[in-house]
């Protein structure tokens, strides 16, 4: 017994037409309920329009570049046993799909249409109408199902779609692709900024993602990685390393690298080359705030603690992040995590690497407490004894070499971190008051951020913003 199901376009908005941009799958295609079928776009949006239905895909009855419209037949789907038996089962897949909307980005459509699917009853087309999607009609495919002996032919809408397209549109200026295409690239680690579109109107398919990952494994080792800037043109073609016999020049030892500096090495040489670093440089007028400094060591000398310019800058650092939130945020494909905790970390020099503790809820704690906190945390970083648990989780990482030396430098991001704050030597600078050259306290501050997500203009507010706070600490009250 055949169990053709033509798929109808489902209520699509405010849209009386939209362009077919996308079919996604083919013929003889089993698909399960809730996957997208066709691609299509507006003049605002482009959304994927999935089925309702598992099963196997018999007739396309559009192509691209078709104008279609509530109610069009997208394609004809023979259910399969399980989908047309189970379709209370379905149904409560769709209701748990609306209840992880967040699980992927990309399914925001799908979650959403599917809420609606649980939620209320399906829009109903056609003159024999069956769909998963609601109890009504849920009832009509088990009548038809039980009334037609020989051959049934229903029609289903697709699931219908939210009321409003909001989602997922393709926004100026990112690369033109389908939420699922969005969502294989990132699967792949493939940013899609390096993918030339072969599809209409230019727009990214799955198959130039392939193409794309193809031509990377051909070009051999670190030709493929996401944002690295690879196989634009032909890809990063690195020389290899020199290899080098340096006996010829000298006598050696060989060392191998701590386990530390191998994994921090490698961190390091991926969010150097995967995040677009920009550095701004300022300088603030810390002399009040290293006078209050001096002060504090000399009243808790007793007590052992040894408050050092880092707790300050910590302090600063969480009331920069409360007033430029996105600094306080973590890429997740085309998505920001903003996170609303402020977890520190700083780095710390080991004898076998580089370690970053991280100091949880900095935003609760004063500064003798962070003081002490940074110290221990210091300590047990040089000992060996950090527990992974306390090197997680941070928001954003300060590099203080003010304890060493330098004048500035770039600190590398430390992922999904978007920014990190480098803090080298405060140091005596003459500055003209207008009458005079008066001396001044001066601490270099360093901020390197993800320039994907925070502009040129955002970075320097920021440093400027901690520098005026370091200048003023009353200000961090406010
Ligand atoms: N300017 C001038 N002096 C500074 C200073 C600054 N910005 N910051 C700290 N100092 C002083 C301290 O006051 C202290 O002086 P005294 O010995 O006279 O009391 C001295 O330098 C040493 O400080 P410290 O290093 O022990 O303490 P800290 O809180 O400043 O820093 C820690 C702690 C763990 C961040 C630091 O010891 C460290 O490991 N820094 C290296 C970080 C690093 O390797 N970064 C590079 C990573 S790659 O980007």
């Amino acid at each position: 017994m055949s169990n053709l199901t033509a798929i109808e376009v489902p209520d699509i908005g405010d849209f009386d037409t939209v362009e077919v941009i996308e079919i996604l799958v083919k013929v003889g295609d089993a698909v399960k309920a809730e996957q997208s079928l066709i691609t299509v776009e507006s003049d605002k949006a482009s959304m994927e329009i999935p089925t309702a239905i598992a099963g196997v895909v018999k007739a396309i009855a559009v192509k691209v570049g078709d104008k279609i419209k509530q109610g069009s037949v997208m394609l004809s789907i023979e259910a399969t046993a399980q989908s047309s038996a189970a379709e209370p089962a379905a149904a409560a897949a769709s209701s748990s799909a609306a209840a992880s909307s967040n699980s992927a980005p990309t399914s925001s459509v799908q979650s959403s249409s599917a809420a609606a699917a649980s939620g209320q009853s399906a829009s109903i087309q056609g003159s024999v109408i069956a769909s998963i999607a609601s109890t009504s009609t849920n009832s009509a495919a088990a009548s038809a199902a039980t009334h037609g002996a020989l051959s049934v032919a229903v029609t289903a809408s697709a699931v219908p779609l939210a009321g409003k397209l909001e989602l997922p549109i393709s926004t100026a200026g990112l690369p033109h692709a389908s939420p699922s295409v969005r969502k294989f690239a990132r699967e792949l680690g493939v940013d899609l900024a390096f993918v030339k579109g072969t599809g209409i109107k230019e727009r990214i398919v799955q198959e130039d993602i392939q193409n794309f990952v193809k031509q990377a494994l051909a070009g051999g080792a670190g030709t493929l990685a996401s944002g690295s800037g690879a196989s634009l043109g032909g890809g990063i073609d690195l020389l290899p390393w020199p290899k080098v016999d340096f006996t010829k020049f000298g006598e050696i030892t060989s060392k191998p690298l701590s386990r530390i500096k191998k994994i921090s090495g490698a961190n390091l040489h991926r969010n150097w080359v995967m995040i677009p670093h920009v550095t701004n440089n300022d300088e603030a007028n810390i002399t009040e705030l290293e006078a209050l400094r001096v002060t504090l060591n000399k009243e808790n000398e007793k007590a052992g603690i040894k408050v050092t310019m880092l707790a300050f800058v910590i302090k600063a650092v969480v009331a920069a992040l409360k007033k430029f939130p996105e600094f306080n945020a973590s890429l997740d494909g085309d998505n920001l995590i903003l996170k609303q905790y402020f977890h520190i970390g700083f780095a710390a020099d080991t004898p076998s690497g580089l370690v970053v503790p991280v100091i949880r809820d900095a935003d609760k704690k004063g500064i003798l407490q962070l003081a002490a906190e940074s110290s221990e945390l210091a300590k047990k970083a040089r000992d060996g004894k950090l527990a992974p648990a306390e090197m997680q989780g941070g928001c954003m990482s300060i590099s203080s070499l003010g304890g060493i030396g330098g004048t500035h430098f770039t600190p590398i991001i430390n992922a999904p971190e978007l920014a990190i704050l480098g803090v080298s030597k405060s140091y005596m600078k003459p500055v003209w008051d207008g009458k005079q050259f008066v001396p001044q306290m001066t601490l270099p501050l360093s901020l390197s951020y993800d320039h994907r997500v925070i502009d040129g203009a955002s970075g320097a507010r920021f440093n400027a913003y901690l520098g005026s706070l370091l200048a003023d600490f009353r200000r961090i009250a406010l």
